[in-house]
């Protein structure tokens, strides 16, 4: 399927909202979709299973039944948040890692920009992190065997040529329309000297790729080992533009920059592939907050918007970036994550009123 945009009367988008708070914010996403009448083509939701719960209920963290719909039947979709468990269930796996994988969506893109005081007044910290979204040790093979000493755990870390490669590509596009186009590969070679080699290597080569004649030849190249890009992170945010790394420290990263920009609540990301996007907060399910409505609703609103941007509809996106930026401008209408008294519907219906 093609992403292409302008013949559409319709948009299908499949919601997943699978557990915890991703019951909460989806529904707000959704609402805030739904409001921008006609500046997208109208909206069709279909509602879709996947999580924690769904597994205890039926058995089946991701039944194929939703993988078909998506497949088949949705244009884009927004996944909420899963509770998978910290320890081995037989019969589960992570329903978002398989999701990825089985729609291709090979990059996920978290952008993380803080609010400035003033409309129009440089954000202090402005940077997205390009997260590969297939491999790594996501393709989780684990044994756990017995050694002379006790018990020995292993796990396998994939990184092949071909996900690194795409998701530089990827990286080198985006960090080529952004003004500062600037490029930081993170990596652990010094360790890791075959497996982060090659990712560091491969993206590097991205601009001698056949095909690519120049187009990146404003792009400037900076490499930091992961350890330390956490440090300069806390220091010196404004020093990253755009960042590219494996799966794990990429995971480790997004988060690690959202406390620079006040909540885990505010990061947006979506999951790309060449024909599907699927928008989801950076957030999890949260079980601590869970079911007492004052789950942030924002990181939902702006993947919403990311995932409209991604799709070529600029002036919707636009739209719910704006009043998503208002609301936090304003700093009357926050959830307590942001140092608020404010309800999920609350923070809504503020959104809502911007729109
Ligand atoms: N929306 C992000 C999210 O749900 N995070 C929780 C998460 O990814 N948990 C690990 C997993 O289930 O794979």
């Amino acid at each position: 399927r093609s992403l292409s945009t302008t013949a559409r009367q319709s948009l299908r988008i499949g919601l997943i909202p699978a557990d915890g708070i991703g019951k909460e914010v989806i529904p707000a996403a959704r609402a805030a979709i739904e409001a921008l009448g006609s500046d997208i083509p109208k909206p069709q939701f279909v509602d879709l299973v996947a999580g924690w719960e769904t597994f205890t209920r039926t058995g089946v963290a991701l039944p194929q039944d939703t993988v078909d719909v998506l497949r088949n039947e949705c244009d884009c979709a927004l996944f909420g948040s899963v509770s998978s468990p910290s320890r081995k269930v037989v019969g589960y796996s992570s329903p978002i890692v398989a999701l990825r994988k089985e729609l291709d969506l090979y990059a996920n893109i978290r952008p993380v920009v803080s609010v400035s005081a003033e409309v129009g007044q440089k954000a202090s910290v402005d940077l997205i992190v390009v997260r590969e979204n297939t491999e790594c040790l996501y393709v989780k093979q684990e044994q756990l065997t017995d050694g002379p000493n006790g018990k020995e755990a292993r796990a396998t870390r994939l990184i092949t040529e071909h996900a690194s490669r795409r998701i530089g590509q990827m990286a080198f596009k985006l960090a080529n329309a952004r003004p500062r186009k600037h490029l930081t590969i993170i990596h652990k070679s010094n360790v890791l000297s075959v497996t982060d080699g090659l990712f560091r290597e491969t993206v590097r080569s991205v601009p001698t790729l056949p095909g690519v004649d120049g187009k990146y030849d404003g792009v400037t190249i900076a490499e930091q080992l992961v350890d330390s890009a956490v440090y300069r992170l806390f220091r010196e945010p404004e020093i990253f533009d755009v960042m590219v790394a494996p799966n794990l420290y990429g995971d480790i990263i997004s988060d690690a920059a959202a406390a620079l920009v006040g909540s885990l609540g505010l990061i947006p990301s979506i999951n790309a592939g060449d024909s599907f996007v699927m928008g989801e907060p950076v957030h999890g399910s949260a079980p601590d907050i869970e079911g007492k409505g004052i789950a942030n609703p924002l990181a939902s609103i702006r993947s919403a918007a990311l995932m409209l941007r991604h799709l070529g509809y600029t002036k919707g996106a636009d739209r719910l970036d704006t009043a998503v930026d208002q609301v936090i401008r304003e700093g009357k209408t926050l959830t307590p994550d942001l140092k608020g008294t404010s309800t999920t519907t609350e923070v809504l219906e503020a959104v809502l009123k911007k729109i």
